[in-house]
């Protein structure tokens, strides 16, 4: 584990520094974060930040990042941290050895893509903590957009590319501190730099559709729109219906309680979707969302 020390960077990328003036942890740190940081002249001279110190500088927001090169899953290790109180970490991780997708599936996560958890402590109600994954997905949605890659959403978490392929997803958790205070863990996973043939055949990435893809700046990115965005649950629903595919599609979701095929309409203010079956008008606060080409009956 490592934590990568955000004011000792920024003194770094500010020239030479002394060597007495940096404690030996951090410069331990920064460099198990991928970081080459070479002595000379009795000062240390950073000549790469690597990933999770890149991440660390390029976020103009309170966070802290936590860095791993293989974790079994960023969203458990965020969890553990935000049970003990902390709040505004990044927890990155160049692998996952056990990523974690909804209902205990399955998230590939080879090097080369985005697998990081978001720790808060919301400042939205707490019946709409599912917008959380809204702001996820649209940070997704800028991020690969910056990148180069036209993306939509599909109700509620996944990233698709023009074919419907899947290049995110995320994975909102929440809870209570030890000392009470409610939290949530938002993990995004981006494909960024991977071959699409490390994925499931349902997957794609960025690197698919475009050049010169960095996932330090697809992480910076999308860290950045979700800070702007998660205090606002307008902007946030605004926003969503603007990049969802989802709205107007015929669909099927798959409830626990079954599947409901029909029109997907709107979402409700809680980010619940709302589909027209023709007989009624089901709201689906949770399940597997199928875009269909047409409805069942056509
Ligand atoms: C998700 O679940 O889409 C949530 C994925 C969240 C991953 C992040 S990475 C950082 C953080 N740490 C974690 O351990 N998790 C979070 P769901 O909607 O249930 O979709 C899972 C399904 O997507 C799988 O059953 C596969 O079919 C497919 N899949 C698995 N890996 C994929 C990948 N890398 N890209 C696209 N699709 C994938």
């Amino acid at each position: 584990m490592v934590h990568v020390p955000r004011d000792v960077v920024d003194t770094l990328q500010a020239g030479p520094t002394p060597v007495e003036d940096i404690d030996d942890g951090s410069i331990r740190a920064l460099r198990a974060s991928g970081a080459t940081i070479d002595v000379a002249d009795g000062a240390y001279v950073l000549t790469d930040l690597g990933y999770g110190g890149s991440l660390a500088v390029g976020i103009d927001s309170p966070y802290r990042v936590e860095y791993f090169d293989s974790v079994e899953s960023t969203n458990t290790i965020a969890r553990t941290r935000a049970e003990a109180g902390a709040t505004d970490l990044v927890v990155l991780a160049a692998v996952q050895t056990g990523g974690a997708g909804r209902r205990d599936r399955v998230w590939h996560s080879p090097r080369g893509g985005v697998w990081l958890s978001i720790v808060t402590h919301p400042t939205i109600p707490a019946d709409k903590l599912g917008l959380l994954t809204f702001a996820a997905a649209i940070a997704v949605v800028d991020a690969a957009a910056k990148a180069g890659v036209e993306t939509r959403i599909k109700w509620p978490n996944d990233v698709l590319d023009a074919d419907g392929k899947k290049l995110a997803g995320v994975l909102t958790e929440s809870g209570f501190t030890d000392a009470g205070n409610r939290f949530s863990v938002v993990g995004i996973g981006v494909n960024a730099d991977i071959d699409p043939s490390a994925l499931p055949s349902t997957a794609t990435s960025l690197s698919h559709h475009a050049a010169g893809v960095d996932p330090a700046m697809v992480a910076i990115d999308v860290v950045s729109t979700f800070e702007a965005l998660r205090g606002d649950p307008v902007a946030i629903l605004d926003r969503w219906r603007e990049d969802a595919a989802t709205l107007g599609q015929p669909v099927a979701v798959t409830t626990d309680d079954g599947t409901i095929a029909g029109t997907a309409v709107d979402v409700t203010d809680t980010g619940a979707l709302l589909v027209d079956s023709g007989t009624r008008r089901h709201t689906v606060t949770a399940g597997d969302c199928e875009h269909l080409s047409r409805l069942p009956d056509e």
